[in-house]
């Protein structure tokens, strides 16, 4: 028999001035200072009560601040826990490759929205919204669906990955493109929610990121309840090194770890503001004009969540850097053709990263790193055609066919 108690304090809470909200009130920034809001979820339960469930999201639905009766779900989360042994002995260290693109629609997103559409729901909307560079797109479109609800999304024209692109629209989302970027799209989007037009859910949503807190607990529970040296991933609007952190801290704090991650965000180095506040140990970014980069999910030149992005870093003594596009373009590569796991551009940056900070000396000899890879490689497929040989044309003549398998194709 299982003993505990559990003990959830809810509220919304200004991450920096500390002025709180009510769990439902819709309240997107804070009202006195326009810093962001965190859930203030506080929680004493015995590790004990996950024995025996499933791996995924709603496994610790405890720590999630919906009711997990009422849940929208598509079975997110669980997903695969890769050690990497091949490029991890290259490296000199332990490897461990989250693989974020298993979620159900193809990205770590499905996580947040899951947690986020329930809370439409609780709140008694009926129509949901974004604006995103893609993937949230596609996610918000899917669960929507699932919960019945309308769903608009706003898309910078031009600039959305295919695969994304043809989920959010046939998933039935309202599909708008934006003549401007993604920054410009999440203006509009952020005054649609102003008037109440949608229910946002963008990562500026705090419970949406309540959802994506569950990589740091996959990642802790699948270490056999211990914390790795280091969790790196890509930045992009920087939700989501936020809210794994925070499931980090939950779990330090329920006391199910003693030892915490050092935290490290990768951007690309045409969009990279996060990187620029960090190296000049500043808690303020200088928004990117004009983002650029071939990661088009993380082509973000003004992230939202960039105050809790940079605590996490400074808090964990993390480290942020980037990476350029021929860097990400070959770890994409590396990761498909060592490993066998196939990622988006974007979420190839930590891999790109990781590489960069190993040769620089940041990343110690031996190191337990849980890099986490955000996207499935098939949401972009023209970035994965234009990075491979084309396929070689052969007459059904065996012949040929041997002559030409005979040497090495690649
Ligand atoms: C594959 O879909 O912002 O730092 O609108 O799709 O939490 O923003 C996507 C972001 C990393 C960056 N990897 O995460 C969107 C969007 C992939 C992504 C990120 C995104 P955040």
């Amino acid at each position: 028999m299982v003993k505990y108690y559990v003990l959830v304090i809810l509220m919304i809470k200004c991450v920096s001035c500390e002025q709180t909200y009510d769990n439902d009130e819709i309240v997107y920034t804070c009202r006195k200072c326009g810093s962001t809001l965190e859930v203030d979820v506080d929680v004493g339960v015995s590790k004990d009560v996950f024995n025996g469930r499933k791996l995924g999201l709603w496994k610790y639905r405890e720590f999630l601040p919906v009711d997990y009766r009422k849940s929208v779900s598509l079975d997110e989360g669980g997903t695969p826990f890769c050690k990497c042994d091949k490029i991890g002995k290259d490296l000199g260290i332990e490897l461990y490759v989250k693989v974020e693109g298993s979620n159900p629609t193809g990205s770590f997103k499905d996580r947040g929205m899951s947690v986020g559409v329930t809370k439409a729901i609780e709140l008694g909307v009926d129509t949901v919204g974004c604006a995103s560079t893609g993937n949230t797109s596609a996610s918000l479109a899917a669960y929507a669906a699932r919960g019945g609800l309308r769903s608009i999304v706003l898309l910078p024209a031009g600039k959305v990955a295919l695969g994304k692109l043809a989920q959010a629209m046939f998933y039935g989302g309202e599909v708008l493109s934006i003549n401007g970027n993604f920054d410009q799209a999440l203006e509009s989007a952020t005054k649609l929610a102003d008037e109440k037009y949608i229910y946002l859910l963008n990562s500026i949503n705090p419970f949406r990121l309540e959802g994506q807190k569950s990589i740091g607990f996959e990642i802790i529970d699948e270490l056999g309840w211990q914390s790795p040296d280091r969790i790196i991933l890509p930045v992009g609007n920087a939700g989501n090194i936020s809210s794994i952190w925070k499931g980090i801290r939950e779990f330090y704090n329920a006391g199910y770890i003693n030892e915490k991650p050092i935290m490290t965000g990768i951007q690309a180095t045409g969009a990279k503001p996060i990187v620029e506040a960090f190296k000049n140990k500043s808690l303020k970014i200088n928004p990117v004009k004009d983002p650029e980069t071939i990661a088009t999910a993380i082509r973000i030149g003004n992230p939202v969540s960039y105050t809790k992005a940079l605590k996490a870093i400074y808090d964990s003594n993390g480290y942020a850097d980037s990476v350029t596009d021929e860097e990400i373009l070959d770890a994409q590569k590396l990761l498909a053709r060592t490993e066998g796991i196939g990622v988006e551009p974007a979420s190839a940056a930590s891999i790109a990263g990781l590489k960069k900070l190993v040769e620089e000396g940041v990343v110690d000899k031996g190191e337990r790193v849980v890099a986490v890879v955000t996207g499935h490689v098939l949401k972009d497929p023209d970035a994965a055609i234009k990075a491979s040989s084309k396929p070689l044309e052969v007459e059904p003549d065996f012949n040929k066919l041997k002559a030409i398998i005979e040497k090495k194709i690649n």
